[in-house]
């Protein structure tokens, strides 16, 4: 259609993809039976068939199953790889994309084995697809801030190539306080910060990551709308909402995608933008998320547009590059 064309013209930016959450059936049976694990499932059919979720909590335990078949580089390299030359076919020119260490270190892959297949996939989109990138690290929130700090150890020898860290599983019950100090010490590392808040959550967590946390975007934020004096907070000072509308009515966040808030976001000043979490999960990359969104809402090519602009705003390319894209 008319609109898919003018969507798929846009150059894009992603900035709220989880690597795990872009793991195919097909990749996964592929990885499983290469590595000698059986699935819970026996077809691809039978897969998507449980791709169906209450809350984000019923999405975390099938996403936690399906990373467990990733063992060695070549599995990283080759799930990183697939999202690349995906998202390539989209237009989307930059990608900030995460990676969870802890589901994997938890089950004795090390760190080394996944941030080597991953950045070595990364270094071939830039060179082969020319799609620049950068690398954030996420701390399971589910876990203490213990383990977090043992992650964060695990990262130094890593961190030139890690651009940020991020907070991201359950969110309910999980504060963004809870990781403070992690938070206060990644940042004294050079990293940059992001996190989850806001998704299931109250806004009352969004002002913690703002407050405690002292990220400088938001993942999702849904939440904050309810909240004045929040909305003026982050207008006043460009904080950025990296929403994913198609995995809030995937995971219920919503009931509806015209219930989402994304264009009274923009009428109001937020530096709101588009992405696609866990796109293997929720059925949608890029173009599907903002093309879904555009149709429910009946946003105007003007806000299209404007979303695609802020994705590059709120990235963490240089101002010189960024002025390239918008
Ligand atoms: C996630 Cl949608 C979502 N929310 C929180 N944590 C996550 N990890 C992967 N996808
Ligand atoms: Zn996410």
């Amino acid at each position: 259609t008319e609109l898919l064309k003018i969507i798929q013209g846009i150059p894009k930016a992603e900035l709220h993809l989880h690597l795990e959450g872009s793991f195919e059936p097909e990749l996964m049976f592929e990885i499983a039976k290469r590595n000698k694990i059986t699935l819970p499932y026996d077809s691809i059919e039978s897969v998507k068939q449980a791709y169906k979720f209450n809350n984000l909590q019923e999405f975390l335990d099938i996403y936690y199953a399906g990373a467990q078949v990733l063992l060695h580089e070549q599995d990283f390299f080759d799930l990183t790889w697939a999202y690349l030359t995906k998202v390539h076919s989209q237009n989307v020119v930059h990608v900030e994309v995460f990676f969870d260490p802890q589901t994997h270190t938890d089950r004795g892959v090390s760190f080394d084995v996944v941030i080597k297949g991953i950045y070595r996939a990364l270094e071939k989109g830039k060179s082969v697809l020319n799609i620049s990138f950068k690398l954030i690290m996420s701390y399971l929130r589910h876990l203490s801030e213990e383990a977090a700090f043992e992650t964060l150890e695990a990262s130094l020898p890593y961190k030139d190539i890690i651009d940020g860290v991020g907070l991201d599983s359950s969110e309910m019950g999980n504060p963004p306080s809870k990781f403070e100090k992690v938070f206060k010490a990644s940042a004294a590392q050079g990293y940059k910060l992001v996190a989850h808040a806001g998704e299931e959550g109250p806004s009352e967590y969004i002002w913690e990551a703002l407050d405690i946390l002292k990220v400088e975007r938001i993942d999702h934020g849904n939440r904050c709308l309810t909240d004045e004096a929040l909305v003026k907070r982050l207008v006043d000072e460009k904080i950025a909402l990296t929403l994913c509308p198609t995995s809030n009515v995937a995971l219920k966040v919503i009931q509806h995608m015209n219930e989402h808030p994304v264009a009274k976001m923009l009428d109001q000043g937020i530096m709101a933008t588009i992405h696609s979490d866990d796109p293997a999960y929720f059925g949608g990359y890029m173009n599907e998320n903002y093309y879904e969104t555009a149709k429910a809402l009946n946003l105007t090519l003007e806000q299209i547009q404007q979303l695609a602009i802020n994705g590059f705003e709120a990235s963490w390319l240089s101002e010189s590059s960024k002025k390239k894209h918008i």
